[in-house]
């Protein structure tokens, strides 16, 4: 048994999030943790809102309200739809909480002690009228490069350009419009990176287990030079920075956030008592990420996500001479489109967490969306690769066994694990199959390798099909005698039906981590409760064991609902 702390890149506050952000963090950390509690192993996954910087603060003026107010309330909508897509984090926190301030703050000092802050006065942009330095986003101007007049101080979204907001032609302030903007001379802190760039490299190097994506995205950014950063922002939402003089600023966002995971974890132990699931006698997060070389620890996020964790977190980690636990895998996802155009809010186009959920229960989209997960290149959702993946596999195979095999044996046998019949060659054959299938299965889940992993499951439920269409227990059961054999046609189709109803339990159990739902469906069929990772043993139901046959455990997608779906989600237009 292993110790695994798992996190998923923490869904920014600014509202529900699209099956995009969803493949890309917090499902596939969900699947991963569930496989690894399956295996017997100890498990830690954390996730998190992420609440500061300047979008939170624009999303709760636009939606009128503090943005205090509005965190508490988007944080409360994310949580429930996490926990209704299934994802079974041990805490779901807030980068806003006590214990992530402390936790900031902690490493501030840690990297001021140790020469890695420096404090330095810069040019930047105040508003007389508003009495206030405004953050980069907070102006809007016209682009030196294209000349789009609505360019944001960070980038302009025309050209794609990076920008300062100094660079901008006829500055406003994009909250109120102002025009009488300044440049006035303001002091930030900085994080000495370049004095860390040689060592985190060298971590990064000795990493050669990490997949090539993250790997060249970390050592890209390493090569065009690791720059000293700005860590502060003038915002009055944020963690504020614990300095003289500097009272008025918060650290920056993207410096707050990965200490929300160590924060987030803090905040899972100082949980109630009475709130910890049964049988939990101790939560010590210390344990997980000081000094743990016992535990392993695996990120999950987009591939925009990357540099900051493979960088920039790293290099707050190191810089404070102190032994966190860095990150050993990381794990990275290119985009999921929607149609090959990007999923966007503004436009109402593509599919989010709130509507996938109002169409159809969770596992629908879970097998989705690992199945097709943007781990190689990007991919694209469309509807009728949705509908093919749910009626091909879910109901065409794994439903559609379940089903035919309980219905049939209610009907010749009753609603018991028939008696009588001896297995045979093909059994054998069958068990030593989905043995090897199952051993597959689990090595790609360990590799995180998800689209491997559910095409093996797609396999071992098809070892199931082509048995069942081999023995034709259908047939069996009138005939006289076992084709090729010499028990009767009626024991020989009771042995068949029996070696398949012990299917049900392996077929559910190694796609439990995706579909947790249905697979706890099909076991309580067959009288059994979710157990862990499954020990092939296709006579472990013995004869006289009562099942039910369950409602059906996935139903079709039609045409017309595809038809609609696209019409309202705006599909094909790209
Ligand atoms: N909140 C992801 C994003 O909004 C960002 C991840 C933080 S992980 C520490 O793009
Ligand atoms: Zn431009």
């Amino acid at each position: 048994m292993a110790r695994h702390l798992i996190t998923s890149a923490l869904p920014y506050i600014n509202g529900v999030k699209h099956l995009g952000n969803l493949v890309g963090s917090m499902l596939p950390a969900d699947v991963y943790a569930r496989f690894m509690r399956a295996r017997g192993h100890e498990v830690l996954a954390i996730c998190a809102t992420d609440e500061h910087g300047t979008p939170a603060e624009l999303a709760a003026m636009e939606a009128g309200q503090s943005v205090r107010e509005y965190c508490d309330e988007q944080h409360l909508i994310q949580k429930d739809l996490g926990e209704r897509f299934g994802l079974s984090w041990d805490h779901f926190g807030r980068t806003s909480r006590q214990q992530n301030h402390d936790m900031t703050n902690h490493f501030a000092d840690k990297l001021a002690e140790n020469g890695y802050l420096e404090e330095r006065t810069i040019e930047q942009i105040y508003s007389p009228s508003e009495e206030r330095f405004l953050p980069d986003r907070y102006v809007t101007g016209t682009c030196p490069h294209c000349d789009y007049d609505r360019a944001r101080g960070d980038q302009c979204e025309n050209c794609g350009r990076l920008l300062e907001p100094t660079q901008l032609i006829n500055p406003r302030s994009t909250v109120t419009g102002a025009t009488d903007l300044e440049v006035r001379q303001s002091t930030s802190v900085f994080l000495l990176q370049s004095a860390l760039a040689d060592e985190v490299r060298a971590w990064i190097e000795a990493n050669d287990h990490w997949p090539t994506l993250p790997r060249s995205i970390a050592l890209k950014w390493l090569d065009e030079g690791l720059h000293d950063r700005d860590i502060t922002r003038n915002l009055s939402w944020g963690i504020p920075v614990n300095r003289p003089g500097l009272e008025n600023k918060v650290w920056y966002v993207w410096f707050d956030a990965p200490i929300g995971y160590i924060g987030a974890t803090r905040e899972w132990a100082d949980v109630p008592k009475e709130e910890w699931a049964d049988g939990e006698t101790e939560r010590d997060w210390r344990s997980w990420w000081y000094d743990s070389p016992d535990v392993t620890y695996t990120e999950f996020m987009g591939k925009d996500n990357v540099a900051f964790h493979a960088v920039s977190f790293p290099i707050t980690q190191i810089g404070s001479r102190e032994p966190w636990h860095k990150v050993d895998l990381l794990k990275a996802f290119n985009w999921l489109t929607y149609y090959g155009g990007k999923f966007s809010t503004s436009q109402g186009l593509g599919v989010f967490m709130d509507d996938a959920l109002e169409l159809l229960p969770a596992d629908y989209w879970r097998w989705y969306l690992i199945a097709n997960a943007p781990e190689s290149d990007d991919t694209a959702f469309t509807w009728p690769l949705f509908q093919q993946a749910i009626n091909g596999d879910l109901v065409g195979k794994l439903g559609n066994f379940v089903n035919r095999t309980l219905s049939l044996t209610r009907k010749q046998f009753g609603e018991q694990v028939p008696t009588g019949g001896t297995p045979g060659a093909m059994e054998a054959e069958l068990a030593a199959g989905v043995t090897a299938k199952a051993e597959e299965i689990a090595a790609h889940f360990e590799r995180t390798e998800f689209r491997k992993a559910t095409r093996a499951i797609r396999e071992l439920w098809s070892l199931g099909d082509a048995y069942l269409e081999a023995r034709e227990p259908w047939r069996l059961v009138k005939a006289d005698t076992e084709p090729g054999g010499t028990q009767s046609g009626r024991d020989a189709a009771a042995m068949v039906l029996r070696t398949a109803i012990n299917l049900i339990p392996v077929m559910a159990e190694v796609a439990a981590p995706v579909i947790p739902t249905a697979a706890a469906t099909a076991l309580a069929a067959v009288g059994q409760q979710p157990s862990g990772w499954p020990t092939v043993d296709l006579t472990a139901l013995p004869e006289g064991h009562p099942f039910e046959v369950p409602p059906l455990l996935f139903r079709r997608i039609e045409d017309d609902e595809i038809e609609a779906w696209t019409a309202r989600f705006g599909g094909s237009g790209g």
